[in-house]
């Protein structure tokens, strides 16, 4: 019997999901602004912040970025960016520990007026402007644009004043990014490198001469994971419309073949081979 334990203990493990773990991770703190409240502006510059958003203000003048109670998503607050009346661009941010290059970025956005971006940045320079970026999406009366590793495309404006579930699929191996609004594939990016990992978000107008937006923002999620395409929820995506969406770099058949089955099978094969065996066995020694 002790053989046969092993044997179902080895099956049990070859029905467990192989090699690495799959853990997804949100990376943004207070995505839904329930806290109520937005830090407001460092007098001294633009500090790491991680876990709850600050309002990005250098120099003098009143806040333009709120937690506000309406517009509102989901919950008591969202999170709103008021440059009509602002002379520069303003913003509010935060920074994101663990970046990956496969993740999943949502967000609810209420567009009203103006020009805003919402954008993944890396090596941001938090004064200058200069950053290396992940992910940007900029949105004005002309049109949602969408860049990626270097890639970008135009998609169709949003309508104003109505919630719209904006959301991006990348996964850095695979070389893609999936914009979708509303749940539809609005656009596909498929760069040639993708060598940047999210480091900051930024939400709200990002001009050195305001664009002049209102922009509301809600339940705001950065879920990153560990880059496998097995575990890739814009695989998902890619099958369902694979006509629109790129082809993966590389033969990952190797790396995606099912190994596990073929354990599977032949330990059950083993476990029969063994019962089948030991029943013979037994039976020969009672004749
Ligand atoms: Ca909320």
């Amino acid at each position: 019997m002790k053989l046969a334990a092993i044997l179902i203990a080895l099956t049990t493990l070859a029905l467990l999901p192989t090699g690495r773990g799959y853990a997804k991770e949100e990376l943004i703190g207070d995505g839904g602004f329930e806290s109520g409240t937005i830090a407001p502006p460092d007098p001294v510059g633009q500090p790491v912040t991680y876990g709850s958003w600050i309002a990005d203000q250098p120099g003098a003048g009143p806040s333009v970025a709120a937690a506000v109670t309406s517009p509102v998503f989901a919950g008591a607050y969202a999170g709103q960016v008021d440059t009509r009346t602002s002379e520069g661009g303003r913003f509010i941010y935060q920074d994101i520990e663990r970046g990956t290059s496969c993740f999943v970025w949502t967000f609810q956005l209420y567009r009203e007026e103006g020009k805003n971006t919402a954008e993944l940045l890396q090596d941001w320079d938090r004064g200058m402007g200069q950053a290396r970026f992940v992910t940007a999406l900029t949105f004005s009366d002309s049109g949602t644009a969408f860049s990626g590793w270097g890639l970008s495309l135009n998609a169709a404006a949003l309508t104003k004043e109505v919630w719209h579930e904006i959301s991006v699929e990348a996964d850095g191996p695979a070389l893609n990014q999936t914009l979708l609004i509303d749940g539809a594939v609005a656009g596909v990016i498929a760069p040639t490198v993708a060598d940047t990992v999210p480091q900051t978000i930024i939400l709200g107008d990002v001009s050195g001469v305001a664009d002049n937006g209102l922009y509301t923002y809600d339940d705001v999620s950065l879920i990153g994971r560990e880059c496998d395409s097995r575990a890739s929820p814009a695989a998902a995506t890619r099958s369902a419309s694979a006509s629109a969406l790129p082809r993966l770099r590389g033969d990952e058949r190797g790396a995606n073949f099912p190994w596990w089955i073929v354990a599977v099978v032949l330990i059950a094969g083993g476990l029969i081979f063994f019962f089948v065996w030991r029943r013979r066995r037994s039976s020969n020694q009672e004749s």
